[in-house]
């Protein structure tokens, strides 16, 4: 897969795109990053790529020739999708991460604290996209997360052993707790049933956890996910542990 990255600020990928797994991924070719100065089609001697509202008020708009001659260069005759950036996007969940990874290769454009002229966003932007309901001072780290995110989806990237198949949101609970050794640490014990070698147990362990983290920290994963029988019934264990805790600290306070 390849992606190019238009931004005013290159240098700010450098370390994130070629270190850890994205790094690995280029290196061993299953995945590609060009980065683009958007500044480099500035063609003014003051090589300006913003100007003020039309209409007035504050903030800079990114100019629509200097970004239209940057996609343009970009995208050549191609026709990957333009994927910007922005606060008004949808927000990025891991579904689109796994739709965006069937493809072969990706455009995204990143702005700076500041809004792209509307022509731009209406005639060459395919999809705008977010990471969530928080201010950011620019697009660079969202494209980061949509590289890293989409990366390691790709085959070959993750080993065997940490296959994202296995991952968190991909089956859409929260994940189990872990240990390692030593099994007791200042009296704090790992679970017994960790130690058991009873594989069949141990499953059953991990599911129920994984469950119960769901439940008490993102029970809106659990509305929307398709409960296996096995899991529903888990979390009727839970519920009834859950109700047995209220009716002992209503004991607790008669
Ligand atoms: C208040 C008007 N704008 C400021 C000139 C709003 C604004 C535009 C651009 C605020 C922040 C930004 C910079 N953020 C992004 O470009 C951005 C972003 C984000 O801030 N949060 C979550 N996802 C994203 S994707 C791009």
């Amino acid at each position: 897969m390849h992606f190019d990255i238009l931004t005013l600020f290159p240098e700010m990928f450098t370390g994130p795109l070629t270190t850890s797994i994205v790094g690995k991924a280029q290196e061993s070719g299953l995945v590609s990053i060009d980065v683009w100065n958007i500044r480099d089609h500035a063609l003014d001697k003051h090589r300006i790529v913003d100007d003020a509202p039309y209409g007035g008020g504050a903030g800079m708009v990114l100019k629509v020739d200097v970004l239209v001659r940057a996609l343009e260069a970009v995208r050549g005759d191609s026709d990957a999708p333009v994927i910007y950036l922005s606060p008004q996007g949808k927000v990025f969940n891991q579904q689109i991460a796994g739709q965006l990874a069937r493809l072969p290769r990706l455009i995204l454009l990143s702005g700076h604290y500041e809004e792209i002229d509307e022509r731009v966003r209406e005639h060459w932007v395919d999809f705008e996209l977010s990471i969530g309901d928080y201010v950011l001072t620019g697009g660079e780290l969202p494209a980061m997360v949509v590289v890293d995110a989409v990366t390691r989806l790709l085959p070959g990237v993750l080993g065997d052993e940490t296959s994202s198949q296995q991952d968190s949101f991909q089956d859409g609970l929260l994940d189990y707790p872990h240990y390692t050794r030593p099994a007791e640490f200042r009296s704090l014990a790992v679970p017994e049933v960790l130690l058991s070698g009873h594989h069949g147990n141990i499953e059953r362990f991990r599911r129920k956890e994984a469950l119960r983290r769901t439940l008490l920290r993102r029970p809106d994963l659990l509305e929307k996910k398709d409960l296996s029988s096995k899991e529903c019934q888990l979390l009727e264990e839970l519920a009834e542990e859950y109700s047995a805790e209220g009716r002992l600290n209503t004991n607790e306070s008669d």
